[in-house]
């Protein structure tokens, strides 16, 4: 079987590559190692960043996000007992849009498979590249049903298998290097069905650790605990997870949280990587294949989508009119964001973790940069142009 692209994973990257592949004609298929239902309800992300969803928009690729999204135009810190509302959209003209990661990928499966009639294969097993060094690539894959192996000849392979992937694996280790960050931090991340207490994000910095509330949904809010490395889920029943937050953020004056049913508790090492370059022969890494941010500013999800506006216009260049400019400049165009956004969340992370370091030292420069952000309009402003993602190039 002859495909000219194999995309490797059906999240926002591999999704959105495929659909700028069909709009252009350019003859592909995804695979994926889950079932559609399981992918298209697989909760992570919320926060899409507006140059992103304009981007979507331009490629008839928003779905139903223009109805469904929410418009966040604040955040609000909660430290020393007092809040501080930060109104990013008054400092810049931009906004976050929430569109919880499920309802993105329902929509670009949706429109790449049902209404531009892309090949995806769900539920494959074992995926492997093979020759890609040369100009005639193959990926095998075992079917399902059969158990039978299955062989693709391409001539361009888009690897969008995410952290757990294999293709990064694909690279020789002597032609990759793999920048890695290991914050020694964890969060209990949380989705509970209860509306948010506030209707923007929060940011409790506390001695006994950070939390966040991130809105969803009317009826689902995710929260996030700060926790030792390797923490269990079950050391934090009900009880002990709404006494934490309530704790940590509480402030003068501010509304009771709403406590309700937790559906979703899971521990995150905050850990981060960046493979240089993302290319190799035939094969190009997108989003968290090739780099990996933790959720601590959002990132992730905008970066793969980056990836696959960059790596999808550049493949389709490249097949229908020979243009390689793009597939030339991909890694190096992609790495200048995936830098920018690493460099912003050490920067946060140092700010969410700093007063529970127990470093007396860290916790007071902490709380001055804290404060800083709400007594200096330039500290304020570029705070504001990070934390709503670079504009530039889209
Ligand atoms: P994905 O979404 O992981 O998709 C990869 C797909 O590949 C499949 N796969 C394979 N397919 C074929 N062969 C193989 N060998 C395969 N191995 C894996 C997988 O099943 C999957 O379907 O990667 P992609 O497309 O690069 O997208 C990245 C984003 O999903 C990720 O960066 C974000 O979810 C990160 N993230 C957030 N990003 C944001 O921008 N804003 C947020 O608010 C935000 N919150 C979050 C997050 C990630 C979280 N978790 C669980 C890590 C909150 C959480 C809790």
């Amino acid at each position: 079987e002859r495909r000219t692209v194999v995309v490797v994973g059906a999240g926002p990257a591999g999704l959105t590559v495929g659909n700028i592949l069909r709009a252009a004609s350019v003859d592909c298929v995804v695979l994926e190692t889950e079932s559609r239902q399981f992918i298209e309800t697989r909760a992570r992300a919320g926060v899409i960043e507006e140059w992103a969803v304009r981007e979507l928009a331009r490629r008839g690729l928003a779905g139903r996000l223009p109805e469904r999204a929410e418009l966040h135009s604040t955040c609000e810190f909660r430290f020393a007992g007092e809040r501080y509302r930060f109104p990013y959209a008054e400092l810049t003209d931009r906004h976050h849009y929430v569109y919880p990661q499920p309802l993105l990928v329902t929509d670009l499966v949706r429109e790449y498979a049902d209404v531009r009639g892309g090949d995806i294969r769900f539920g494959v097993r074992d995926v492997r590249l093979h020759d890609l060094d040369t100009d005639r690539p193959t990926v095998s894959y075992r079917c399902p049903r059969t158990g039978e192996r299955r062989l693709l000849h391409c001539d361009f392979v888009a690897g969008c298998d995410g952290a757990r992937g294999v293709t990064r694996d694909a690279i020789p280790e002597e032609q990759r290097r793999t920048a890695r960050q290991d914050d020694g931090i964890a969060w209990l991340a949380l989705l509970a069905e209860v509306p948010p207490s506030t209707d923007c994000v929060l940011f409790g910095v506390h001695p006994r650790g950070f939390a966040g509330q991130m809105p969803r949904s009317p009826e689902v809010t995710r929260f996030y605990l700060q926790c030792p490395p390797g923490d269990d889920p079950e050391n934090w029943p009900h009880e002990r997870v709404w006494a934490e937050l309530r704790a940590r953020l509480a402030a003068a004056g501010a509304p009771a949280l709403t406590e309700g049913r937790l559906i979703e508790k899971r521990v995150l090492d905050m850990h981060h990587y960046v493979v240089e370059p993302l290319a190799h022969g035939r094969l190009f890494l997108a989003g968290d294949a090739g780099h990996l941010v933790a959720p601590i500013a959002a990132k992730g999800m905008n970066l793969a989508l980056h990836d696959a506006f960059l790596l999808g216009d550049a493949l389709a260049a490249y097949v229908t009119g020979g243009d390689a400019g793009g597939l030339d400049g991909y890694s190096a165009a992609s790495l200048r964001r995936v830098w920018d956004y690493q460099e912003f969340s050490q920067w946060l992370s140092d700010i969410y973790h700093g007063v529970a370091s127990g470093d007396p030292f860290r916790a007071g420069t902490t709380l001055a940069r804290l404060r800083r952000l709400f007594s200096s309009p330039a500290a304020a402003a570029a705070f504001a142009e990070q934390y709503l993602g670079t504009a530039a190039s889209y």
